[in-house]
This record gives structure tokens, sequence and C-alpha cells, in this order.
């Protein structure tokens, strides 16, 4: 029998990263998408090795509509045919006030978070359609479900995400398409270097005292949800450190 193909954004690091790698271990071929192309090629070496699994890596930027379209198009024919999109890749830009907010910032979160996401799926779901098949996750946050102080544009596109979600399992479900929201609290990851930018000693303190969740709990989940029969749809799951209760709250050692 064909391995199922999983396309994944944001293969590069984090939750991606992790989500890859379970998905090879179990059976899946994969397309591995982000914009650090040796880290995409390390990844496949990698799959390759320790579980036998094919992957094709094509290195874009999900903001950039043409570079979407170009390398979604111009997938091999044995990659063509995505069984599971999982849309990760994303980021948090900043934490300020939106009185000081920095412009470039905002732009960064709602170009990759919001658009980025929407051109790779409307490049990916027409297939789905015509194939009457397919399983789509999309990454939002708990910040697509509560605002935090100072996160109010990067909420704002997880929220967007999660409106994302609803309206495509209301339009897909017909085809029979299924769809699953992820919305996670604090993963330790690469996730706060990049909020920060570049800042590795604050980032490391957001994870300091506290057992965070880890890249490969978001993976876990995301398999389960994809290996579920045909007739269930898994709409939402909402994954937080135990010691994270809601996001404001932290219960550090
Ligand atoms: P990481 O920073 O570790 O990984 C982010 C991934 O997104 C990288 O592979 C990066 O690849 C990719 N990416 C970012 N911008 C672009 C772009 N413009 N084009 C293509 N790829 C891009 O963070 P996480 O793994 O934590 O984040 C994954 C998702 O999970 C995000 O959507 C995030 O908002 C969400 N999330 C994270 C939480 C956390 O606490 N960590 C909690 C809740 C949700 P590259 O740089 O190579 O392009
Ligand atoms: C990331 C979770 O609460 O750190 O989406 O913004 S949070």
């Amino acid at each position: 029998m064909n391995k199922k193909i999983a396309f994944i954004t944001g293969a590069t690091a984090g939750i991606g990263e992790a989500t890859a790698y379970l998905l090879a271990k179990n059976g899946y071929n994969l397309v591995l998408c982000g914009r650090r192309e040796e880290r995409l090629k390390a990844l496949q070496s990698k799959l390759s090795a320790d579980f036998g699994a094919e992957s094709h890596t094509a290195c874009f930027d999900i903001r950039n509509k043409e570079s979407v379209q170009t390398a979604i198009e111009n997938l091999p024919e044995s990659f063509k045919n995505i069984d599971v999109l999982v849309n990760n890749a994303g980021l948090a830009s900043g934490l300020a006030t939106i009185d000081k907010g920095d412009l470039a910032d905002w732009e960064t979160m709602i170009d990759t978070n919001v658009k980025g996401l929407l051109y790779v799926s409307r490049q990916i779901i027409p297939g789905m359609v015509e194939r009457k098949s397919g399983y789509i996750v999309n990454i939002s946050s708990i910040a697509g479900k509560e605002v935090y102080a100072n996160g109010n544009v990067y909420c704002s596109t997880k929220f967007a995400v999660d409106a994302l979600n609803k309206a495509m399992r209301i339009e897909l479900s017909a085809h029979p398409i299924r769809v699953t929201g992820i919305y996670p609290g604090a993963v330790e990851t690469e996730f706060s270097i990049v909020r920060f930018h570049g800042d590795e000693e604050r980032a490391k303190a957001v994870y300091q005292g506290f057992d965070s969740l880890l890249a490969s709990d978001i993976a876990d989940a995301i398999y389960y949800v994809i290996s579920t029969p045909p007739h269930v749809n898994i709409n939402e799951l909402v994954i937080m450190p135990t010691a994270q209760p809601v996001p404001g709250i932290i219960h550090r050692k």
C-alpha cells in the first residue's frame, strides 16, 4: 500500500520538526517546508536513516504567494496527493502594549500566521476536494482562545486561525475533509527566541521554574487526531502545561 503523504509547514524547528519525526516513524512520507534549507535537508536525511521515510524538501517563505504556488505546483508526482496538511508555520514577533507595538512586527505576524496559512491552504485544499479525502490540522494557540496582556496582534492572528479552522470544517466536511484546530499553551521551542528577536536569555526565562509542554507533546496530539477513524472529527484540542491553567498564570517552583 502507498504510504500517506503529510505536508508540514514550519518543519525546521519545534512543533513542526517533532511532528515530521513522529509521522515518519509511523509510516508517513513527508513534504517538509520552511525557510532554512540546511535544516530541511538534515531532517530529510535523519527521517530516511531512522525510518526509511521518503521526503521532499520545499524551501519557501509562506508569506510569498508566488513562492507558495510554485513550490506546491512543482511537487514531484509521488508527493502531489497530500493526505494530511499541518498548517504549523507561525510566530510571535514582539510583546508590547498596543500603543507601543512595532508595525513591522505586526505585519510579520499577520502575513505569516494568517495570510501564509491561507496561501498554503488555498493551494492544497482543491486537490483534497477533488480526491474526496484529506485531513487538515491548524495550529492556533491558547492565544487564539484567550487574549493576554501585550499579546494583542499575536492573539488576533491566532483568533483568525481559530475562525479559519471553523470555516474549513463547515465548508469542507461535505467532501469529506476533516479539520482539527490545536491550541497549545507554552511549548519550549524556538518560539520565544523569535518573539524576542534573538534574545536567548529572555527567551529562556519564559520556560524557567515549571514544566512547559514539549514539541513532542503536540506532535503526539497531531498524530492522535489524524489516526482516528474516518467517521471521527476531533474539532479542537486545547493543550496546556499543568502549571499554566490560563495564559496569565504560571506556577513556577
Ligand atoms: P518555532 O519557532 O520553533 O518554529 C516555527 C516554525 O515556523 C519554523 O520551522 C519556521 O521555519 C517556520 N516559519 C516561521 N515563519 C515562516 C515563514 N514566513 N515561512 C515559512 N516558515 C516559517 O516555533 P513553534 O514550533 O513553537 O511554533 C509552531 C507553531 O505553533 C506556530 O504557529 C506557533 O504560533 C504555534 N504555537 C506555539 C506555542 C509555543 O509556546 N511554542 C504555543 C501555541 C502555539 P523557518 O524559520 O525555517 O522558516
Ligand atoms: C504561544 C502561547 O501563550 O506563549 O502561542 O503566547 S503563548
